[in-house]
């Protein structure tokens, strides 16, 4: 834990414990969780206690107990809708727990724990509180049936054990199948919860508009496959490639061994070259999807791109450009919603359809199309479990691409766009440890309980071992000249890329143009003259401190560092675990580039007012809440667009000449090192 502990003020800590018991077992309760067929139709425990469901909770009773609940699913999202409008009527925390206990045994355990982070989130007067991490609320997320009997067994026999459980990293699978070399970088606890929040802070269809959501939309998720990317070039693995479509056999299964409930209920699974089929199921509330309307969807989608407008309800053309005149929405955005898709923000949600959010769907439902087995959704059907499922990543690349070819249709950024004359980068460099430009990574372990997420009886704690991927912390060294008679206002922008393709050849411009990362994004102020800035790899703009753990909160510590009471907490769950900041990199070294562009504060910002004090941790990811994105360029310049062919007359082919052509620019090559064990630990 990075910074120091705090206590809370007294009436604080008082709503902070209200808030954790709220978040804690949720499978208990009359109902607990178990599995009953009360109609012959469905499996999971309809509302069973008798009570008539109090009406204000509209459609939030219409999903069944024990079961998933997944926003890729539009009668989720109403039911969420409902039950979110409930607790927003809460004005205190009090009053969100008498809500909360009035409804808590009737509705989708996992709903109302959705709806309860929602609000505490969106509520500023609720905000002063935290959600305790979603690793121990739903443990059964993260670690496998096995291992969570096997812990129950264990606490049952030996009360005073104190020695935890150690979650097997090979749990889901074995290295007979070459994609499993990823399974610690897919299932890791942080990225999978860093998703959960995210969908959370970008909800779908919850009357919340948030800046330049499908810009968000489309950025944050390439930015997780360009990092994807970057890991199996680590482990010798060929970039991810795109599902081609939906008739294709899928060819990697995934089997999570996770569980949905305290009952046992199990994930559904995908066995290699699984074949897509048209959905039918009504327990799901998804009546009929048919592979045709994706198909027409996309299509109809992908026409917008190649005509260079879409068109909403009336038949109005609206043109998509990155270039918007008045400082409209870009069609980048306009796209990003009507693909993931949200019908509140889509032009025309009737004609473009719900493609992202159906495939997610269809794919889930592949091992059980039309409910004749009972089986319950597969693990890409939750943001919280998605990203452990190889095919999540080649799902999105269809997505992506599909982005990615209105992004070519984008002039390229001209020299204006790209200059900051008057200021030079001389040089930059990382230093971990003392060591210039050779970061190393190494496997470290986190503890969380799991006792707090199940029925497990006794009062001893449950604490799960994971191990993950980790860096010791390093710094960016930059020197840079001012050669400007005044101060100057700059955007850092700070990339990470391998130097090498599979082959081992250097990339091209356009190669390579998808693997950079966005690794940090700050303002600062230059003097007139030479500038020595260091900048620290824990303050990245993408990345948010370590997750809260019950018991952290419940001993009022709050470990942000510099964070103090009452500042307003919500959303500080999003963002990249820190942990995963850097990619593994080889044993023996790996080569990759690190690419700093400054650019003129001027152009950049954003007026606006952010009111209170919101957590603005992973601000590049999850943006500000409330608030305008803090950068008015299109998210990812400069590598969202294709380069520029000529630059003073001199052909650019790759982003070091390109770099070359620019005094704010520069490159430097460094290594990543994989130490494995013999990481030095934080
Ligand atoms: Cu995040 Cu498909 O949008 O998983």
């Amino acid at each position: 834990p990075s910074g120091g502990s705090i206590s809370f003020p007294t009436g604080m800590a008082t709503e902070q414990s209200q808030v954790l018991e709220l978040f804690e077992k949720p499978f208990r309760g009359p109902s607990g969780g178990s599995i009953s067929f009360p109609t012959g139709e469905g499996i999971g425990t309809r509302i069973g206690t008798g009570a008539r469901p109090p009406p204000e909770l509209g459609y939030a009773t219409s999903l069944q107990r024990g079961r998933v609940f997944s926003v890729f699913i539009r009668a989720h999202r109403r039911a969420a809708r409902s039950l979110c409008e409930y607790f927003m009527r809460a004005r205190n925390i009090g009053e969100l727990t008498s809500l909360a206990n009035a409804c808590r045994n009737l509705v989708n355990e996992q709903l109302f724990i959705y709806c309860l982070s929602f609000v505490i989130i969106r509520k500023p007067e609720l905000r002063r509180v935290r959600i305790p991490t979603v690793v121990e609320t739903f443990p059964s997320k993260f670690a496998s049936q096995e291992m969570l009997q096997q812990a129950g067994n264990e606490i049952n026999r030996n009360p005073a054990r104190t020695e935890p459980i150690v979650i097997n990293q090979e749990f889901s699978g074995t290295l007979i199948k070459p994609e499993h070399r990823l399974s610690y970088w897919r299932e890791d606890y942080g990225i999978n919860s860093h998703h959960w929040h995210w969908h959370l802070v970008f909800p779908v269809e919850m009357d919340i508009r948030r800046d330049r959501k499908g810009e968000i939309f489309y950025y944050m998720h390439q930015q997780m496959l360009a990092r994807y990317d970057m890991e199996r070039l680590s482990h010798s693995l060929n970039r991810v490639l795109p599902l081609t479509g939906f008739r294709e056999p899928i060819v990697d299964g995934y089997f999570s061994k996770l569980t949905v409930n305290n009952s046992g209920r199990a994930w559904g699974t995908r066995q290699d070259n699984t074949t897509l089929k048209d959905i039918r199921r009504d327990d799901f509330g998804l009546g009929f999807i048919s592979i045709s309307d994706l198909e027409l969807y996309y299509s109809r989608l992908l026409d917008a791109v190649h005509q260079g407008f879409i068109q909403d309800r009336q038949g109005n053309r609206i043109p998509l450009t990155d270039d918007p005149p008045n400082r409209g929405k870009r069609g980048i955005d306009i796209l990003g919603d009507a693909f993931e898709a949200d019908a509140e923000l889509s032009v025309n949600y009737p004609f473009y359809g719900d493609l992202h959010n159906f495939a997610h769907v269809l794919i889930s439902f592949s091992h059980d199309p039309d409910f004749a087995h009972r089986e319950e959704v597969g693990a890409i059907g939750d943001p919280a479990t998605s990203m452990r499922d190889p095919t999540f990543y080649r799902l999105h690349k269809f997505v992506d691409e599909f982005f990615q070819e209105y992004k070519l249709q984008q002039r390229p950024y001209n020299n204006e766009e790209l200059g900051l004359p008057g200021v030079r980068v001389v040089r930059i460099g990382v230093l971990q440890d003392g060591v210039p430009n050779n970061l190393r990574t190494g496997w470290n372990q986190r503890e969380f309980e799991a006792g707090r997420g199940l029925d497990f009886g006794g009062s001893a704690p449950i604490r799960l071992r994971f191990t993950h991927l980790d860096h010791r912390p390093f710094d960016y060294h930059l020197q840079i000249m001012n050669t400007l008679p005044a101060e100057k206002d700059v955007t850092v922008r700070i990339f990470l890329a391998p130097t090498l393709d599979e082959r081992g050849n250097r990339m091209s411009f356009m190669d390579q143009r998808l693997l950079w990362t966005e690794m940090d994004k700050f303002v600062t102020k230059l003097t007139p003259g030479e500038n020595k800035l260091v900048r620290s790899s824990r303050d990245s703009s993408i990345t948010a401190p370590p997750e809260i753990t019950f018991r952290e909160l419940e001993a009022g510590r709050e470990i942000t560092s510099g964070t103090q009471a009452g500042v307003e907490f919500g959303q500080c769950g999003c963002g990249w675990p820190r942990h995963m900041l850097l990619p593994r990199g080889m044993p023996q070294g790996m080569d990759f580039q690190l690419f700093v562009m400054l650019t003129d504060h001027a152009v950049d910002k954003v007026e606006q007012v952010i009111r209170g004090r919101p957590c603005t941790n992973a601000v590049s990811y999850c943006g500000i809440l409330d608030s305008k994105f803090p950068d008015a360029r299109p998210m990812g310049f400069p590598f969202d667009r294709r380069n520029p062919a000529m630059i003073n007359g001199n052909v650019i082919q790759t982003a070091g000449e390109l770099a070359a052509q620019f005094d704010n620019m520069v490159m430097e090559d460094i290594k990543i090192t994989f130490v494995g064990n013999q990481l030095q630990r934080a």
